[in-house]
């Protein structure tokens, strides 16, 4: 297998995933914005997109998220999306609302904003303002689902939804546009998050 990558929030998904399953596999290093942009790299991923992975037999899966869910059925020690029905039901529920309402919110404002995106999509700045000014309500919003003492996301136990919070938490890290300080569920919940070995995959 090989595992194309590169410096973003949807790789790091996928590094944390890998960490926290001990598993170990290939690395292709790329330049987000060059080397993804190659005819080349495009034979991998039409979309010029990391993350990407090569299987043995040639097939390639690209999508963060599929990734790691392939790489759960086909590593199943360590479990991080679940062993039961419910526990499944349970964290896909909160991975995606952790994805589509503090991730993308993040991801949308990078977009409209970043010069590395310009010209990936039309930018609209007014958009972008939105997407910044609803990123504190959505922290309250979680710390106020995570005041009833929960230690993860979706409950007793690390799951993939506390990889898609950590995701979060990096990108937050690099534009400096944190966690409220209010929010002291949350910032529990993440203190113990950058103590794992993962954090610095
Ligand atoms: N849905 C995809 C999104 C992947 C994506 O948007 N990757 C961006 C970086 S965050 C990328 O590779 N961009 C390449 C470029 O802009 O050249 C996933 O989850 O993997």
């Amino acid at each position: 297998m090989k595992f194309y990558n590169a410096m973003s929030g949807n790789t790091k998904r996928v590094r944390i995933f890998l960490a926290e399953k001990d598993i170990d596999i290939p690395r292709i290093d790329l330049e987000l914005g060059r080397d993804t942009r190659t005819a080349e790299y495009r034979k991998i991923n039409s979309l010029g997109e990391v993350p990407a992975l090569e299987l043995d037999d040639g097939e390639v899966i690209t999508e963060s998220r599929a990734i790691c869910r392939y790489l759960e059925r086909q590593f199943p020690e360590h479990p991080l999306m679940g062993r039961t029905p419910a526990e499944e039901g349970k964290i896909a529920m909160w991975s995606d609302r952790i994805h589509g309402h503090l991730f993308m919110t993040y991801g949308l404002y990078v977009r409209h904003t970043l010069d590395l995106f310009d010209g990936v999509v039309d930018q609209v700045p007014e958009f972008a303002r939105t997407m910044l000014k609803a990123i504190p309500e959505k922290w309250t919003w979680l710390d106020s689902e995570m005041s009833d003492g929960r230690p993860f996301i979706a409950g007793k136990t690390f799951s993939f939804a506390d990889i898609e919070g950590m995701t979060t938490m990096m990108i937050a890290d690099a534009l400096d546009l944190g966690i409220p300080e209010a929010c002291r569920h949350v910032h529990a919940w993440a203190n113990a998050m950058r103590t794992r070995p993962s954090w610095q995959a």
